[in-house]
């Protein structure tokens, strides 16, 4: 969890305004079709956040849906 906000962090800074998912975003989507299911994510440390960013609950973490996530831990 603390991996994961450290990488959020380094990606807003250099993104100053515009919220973007990290590099690693792409390295995890191994079939490119630009969200992360449970089965990409299942090694990192995003597999234990999966439930919680997936807000609609279709299996799948969208750009928009991480975004939204992690917006919504910083106005924790
Ligand atoms: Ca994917
Ligand atoms: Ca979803």
């Amino acid at each position: 969890m603390t991996l994961l906000a450290c990488s959020v962090s380094a990606v807003s800074m250099a993104d100053s305004d515009v919220p973007h998912v990290p590099a690693a975003w792409a390295t995890m989507d191994a079939d490119s079709n630009g969200k992360l299911s449970r089965a990409e994510v299942e090694n990192t440390l995003w597999a234990q956040q999966f439930d919680a960013m997936d807000t609609d609950h279709d299996g799948q973490v969208t750009e928009k849906e991480y975004i939204a996530f992690m917006q919504s831990r910083d106005n924790n």
